[in-house]
């Protein structure tokens, strides 16, 4: 592999540990506290959980241990969308597991759980994983989406791992992968087998967190990465002044990425989903709003400026998201048969006679291309897949049509020109901040301790985040007590709580007060590349998100 600079010179960082993972790892011990439950649903859930419910928090904690030092087999698999630090969690887990005992073996499941169904691996040696420190990607096994679903699926999972003769799994992934993992450790410990499943908190949508889980890894990094893209944008739209730029963020379901994007750049507005599905906004009260600030800032001469647009946003419109919705289930309830439709039309015509009338109305009142989008195939976990739908085109051409209308009536008198862009793809791959390089170290290495101690169903996780590194807090969250049933494919199903912009929390509150000003005046903030060496307050600080959840 060919390897930039900036390659050469990662390799030789030290992710920093949390002062109860650092030092002889036969100093570090587990401590749990009292039996946990699940967010709701209690009884359901501890049902279809067996053998794993209601597990205690696990802290680690300085004291003597005498199984760190066991000879151990583990398998890793990186599951779902890329988040800059995962190949770090692959090196702290290999790291503790060499520093328990040199003899321990790290396999590494190929492109995601389809690897460990299919049984193919590659053993992770020392000279692998130095070509990855602190790179981005999930190039180092790559990764997949494949569900283990069926009973077929489970058997054969276990079947691989048994063959390996693992003592344990690590699932590095979102909220979707880490239900999987639980299932995973239900169905090992209730098919009489001692192989433990470790999950590590992976998403850049940062929608996988709670009171114990702080940030998923990688929301950090790509955070910084778009808001880059974005400042550079509104230095080049306040030095032409001619476009109005509407940017789509990633982030699927949840806001989390526009809003941090927002605090660090400031833009006129930044459309937040759930505050639309609170508010009930239709698609024409969103875009009155967008038109009301592209007026009052043409009256101030200002005809340019920057929309931050939530990818998820489409399903959280209520016309939107019960055609969705309805959709879903319309297309789940005869999968095979909606599959012989070839062509678009076809595909129209089948939903005519199968959706009622009021969604189908609202299907043919969007753009073609716009509901086409929408009937596209839905990922394995059954969502449909944002990223493929154009919600910033789609605002860009409502905006037109309203402000030529205000136009008409003598309301505006503005120049309106409009650029798209998607920033996704650009940030999942990033060179981990030091902040993601250190956090991802720390969870691997914590997936070590807990799979050392014998623990099986449980989630890595890290607190205290906003402190330095050495005041982290590492132990493990058991998967149980973050699920609640909720609706897919047709039923009802065990599944991680996504976490959502909460409107009650700072976050929100510090925007709403901000975005007044934002919405007609011109406070752009340009918050530049990540930097990797040099002062504190610039490459060590984390999202404003984070402190403002965090800190008093
Ligand atoms: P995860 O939830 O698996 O981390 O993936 C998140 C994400 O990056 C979303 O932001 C985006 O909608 C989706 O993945 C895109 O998926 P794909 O990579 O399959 O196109």
């Amino acid at each position: 592999m060919n390897i930039s600079s900036l390659q050469k010179v990662r390799y030789a960082y030290k992710p920093k540990l949390p002062e109860n993972l650092s030092g002889s790892v036969d100093d570090i011990a587990v401590e749990f506290g009292s039996p946990t439950e699940a967010i709701s649903d209690k009884e359901e859930i501890r049902g279809i959980f067996k053998n794993t419910y209601g597990k205690p928090l696990a802290t680690f904690t300085k004291g003597k241990n005498k199984k760190i030092k066991r000879e151990l087999k583990v398998g890793v698999i990186l599951s779902g969308g890329q988040a800059p630090g995962g190949h770090n969690v692959i090196a702290g887990l290999f790291d503790g597991l060499k520093k328990g005992n040199s003899e321990s073996t790290l396999y590494g499941f190929l492109g995601g759980p389809g690897g460990l169904i299919d049984n193919k691996t590659i053993i992770l040696t020392h000279e692998i994983i130095d070509e990855y420190r602190n790179t981005g990607g999930f190039d180092i096994i790559g990764s997949g989406r494949t569900k283990i679903e069926t009973p077929q699926q489970f058997a054969l999972s276990l079947k691989t791992a048994k063959n390996l003769n693992l003592d344990a799994i690590v699932v590095i992934g979102g909220d979707d992968s880490n239900t999987n993992a639980a299932l995973l450790a239900e169905y090992f410990t209730a098919n009489g087998s001692t192989i433990q499943v470790i999950g590590c908190p992976k998403t850049i949508d940062g929608d996988l967190k709670n009171e114990h889980i702080e940030t998923s890894f990688g929301f950090d990094t790509a955070c910084k990465t778009y808001s880059e893209l974005i400042g550079n944008i509104c230095r080049d739209t306040n030095s032409a002044k001619k476009y109005w730029h509407f940017i789509k963020l990633m982030g699927r379901a949840a806001s989390h990425i526009a809003l941090e994007c927002a605090f660090q750049t400031q833009p006129n507005i930044c459309l937040i989903s759930e505050e639309i599905e609170e508010k009930k906004l239709s698609l024409d009260q969103i875009i009155d709003q967008i038109c009301d600030s592209i007026v009052k800032r043409s009256e101030n001469g200002d005809n340019f400026g920057v929309v931050l647009i939530p990818e998820g946003l489409v399903e959280f419109v209520p016309e939107i998201k019960k055609l969705i919705n309805e959709l879903n289930d319309a297309i789940a309830a005869e999968e095979k048969s909606f599959a012989q439709n070839s062509n678009f039309i076809d595909q129209l015509y089948w939903l005519s006679t199968r959706l009622p009338e009021s969604s189908y109305r609202a299907m043919q009142m969007l753009p073609p291309e716009i509901s086409h989008q929408f009937l596209m195939d839905r990922d394995p976990h059954g969502n449909v897949q944002v990223s493929r739908i154009d919600t910033e085109k789609l605002l860009v051409g409502m905006v037109e049509k309203k402000l030529a209308e205000m136009k008409e009536k003598k309301h505006y008198n503005g120049k309106f020109s409009a650029l798209t862009h998607f920033f996704g793809y650009e940030g999942r791959c990033a060179f981990p901040s030091n902040f993601d390089a250190d956090y991802c170290y720390s969870l691997g290495f914590g997936a070590f301790v807990l799979i050392a101690c014998g623990l099986t169903g449980y989630l890595s996780n890290v607190k205290n985040l906003v402190s330095p590194a050495e005041k982290w807090i590492a132990g493990g969250v058991p998967l149980t007590m973050m699920m609640n049933l909720e609706q897919r494919h047709g039923s009802k199903k065990p599944v991680i709580k996504k976490a959502l912009v909460d409107l009650y929390d700072k976050p929100f509150k510090e925007f709403e007060k901000k975005r007044t000003a934002w919405a007609v005046q011109t406070c752009f903030l340009v918050p530049g590349a990540i930097q990797y060496f040099g002062p504190p307050e610039v490459c060590e600080t984390t999202t404003v998100t984070l402190k403002l959840e965090h800190c008093l």
